[in-house]
């Protein structure tokens, strides 16, 4: 298709905004600013160590850690202040929130607040980032409390506690082979791919839909062992494949870049888990409930797919804190719904004395 013939990101908004007669244009603006960030990270993750972005981020006591207490990568870093500085100017936030800073960030006196709160993982799958395995930054956009907005006051951490039904848009930006960004504002999925040349989001994948039907399933096998049984379960018959209950093989993928696993599964579907285990009592899952499991669960729901904590539908989930993790399983919404009977289902007892309940899987037990 001819460039000319391409829809643009800003046009796609503005024709989306015709749905909204009296919008103000601030919800549009915000997204360009959330797209632009995406475009200046897809240029610094372009360039790599032509940039000097490489590796770990050596602050002054030797390599800094985030409120994770994970290492923070160069990367993290700059794409968090680029995320910051592209998007605190423009009025249309009350606040902002991301993996990598412990508490929100407030908008700057010199700068108009606005009427929605941005959730960021500025930059999703670090470790891939020196192996240039592809990476993302993921976002949230949810409407700032009515007070917050009248009295232009300082947000808070329950301001951003909003289950993630109440997310009016969604994404991601996937920076690949080619640099793409996922978006949803409650009507549909679209996807939008980086005309290097122009630096514009073309359309590319307008009414994304997750395939129903899967044989692929994404889930990092070295935690077998800390998994809970429903989850043992899945797996063992996805690998028992045409000889066990499944009555079909499978395939098994793990980028450990969970937004390049969510478009894979966007587009060919599939089911992702990172499940709750008993690896660290201390962590409820590996992944953020905000700006990581929210964001990517609007994108499945509204392409058809759909997204749990294994036990209830995720966008459901009312947060108790910024940085809560969560166990996540989401895609094909027939093997998500599998998954979710499994955990339905009255489990065995673990009777180690008795044989008989002991659990069995095809990855042993250490
Ligand atoms: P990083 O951003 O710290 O690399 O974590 C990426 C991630 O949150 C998610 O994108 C991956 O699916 C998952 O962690 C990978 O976790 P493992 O390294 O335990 O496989």
């Amino acid at each position: 298709m001819p460039l000319s013939r391409r829809t643009t990101l800003t046009q796609f908004l503005i024709e989306e905004r015709r749905r909204f007669p009296d919008a103000s244009g601030d919800f549009n603006a915000l997204i360009l600013d959330v797209a632009l960030a995406c475009k200046a990270i897809a240029r610094s993750v372009a360039f790599g160590e032509l940039g000097g972005v490489l590796g770990g981020h050596a602050a002054a006591e030797g390599g800094a850690v985030n409120v994770q207490g994970e290492t923070q990568q160069k990367l993290d870093v700059l794409s968090n202040e680029v995320f910051i500085r592209m998007n605190e100017w423009g009025g249309h936030l009350a606040g902002m929130a991301s993996e990598e800073m412990a508490a929100p960030r407030q908008i700057p006196a010199q700068y108009p607040r606005g009427k929605y709160l941005l959730v960021f993982d500025p930059l999703d799958g670090s470790s891939n980032i020196d192996v240039n395995v592809s990476v993302g930054s993921v976002f949230s956009v949810l409407r700032a409390p009515h007070d917050a907005i009248e009295q232009g006051r300082d947000v808070s951490e329950a301001d951003f506690l909003q289950p993630g039904s109440q997310q009016v848009a969604a994404g991601y930006a996937l920076y690949g082979p080619t640099t793409m960004l996922i978006l949803t504002v409650g009507n549909g999925v679209n996807g939008f791919t980086l005309d290097p040349n122009l630096g514009e989001f073309m359309l590319t994948h307008p009414g994304l839909r997750v395939p129903a039907e899967t044989q692929e399933f994404a889930i990092n096998a070295s935690n077998s062992r800390f998994w809970e049984t429903p989850v043992k379960r899945y797996v063992d018959e996805c690998l028992a494949g045409k000889t066990g209950p499944r009555g079909k093989d499978f395939n098994m993928r793990w980028i450990a870049s969970m937004v390049a696993e969510a478009h894979r599964i966007l587009m060919r579907g599939g089911v992702f888990m990172y499940p709750r285990d008993t690896k660290d009592p201390g962590k409820p899952g590996r992944l953020r409930l905000l700006y990581e499991a929210n964001p990517i669960a609007m994108v499945m729901e509204q392409a058809g797919g759909r997204a749990s904590t294994g036990r209830e539908p995720m966008l459901g989930v009312v947060p108790t804190a910024l940085h809560q993790r969560i166990g996540l399983v989401f895609g094909s919404r027939s093997e998500v719904e599998r998954i979710e009977r499994y955990h339905a289902e009255p489990q065995p007892c673990k009777d180690p004395a008795n044989p008989l309940f002991a659990e069995r899987s095809l990855f042993r037990a250490a």
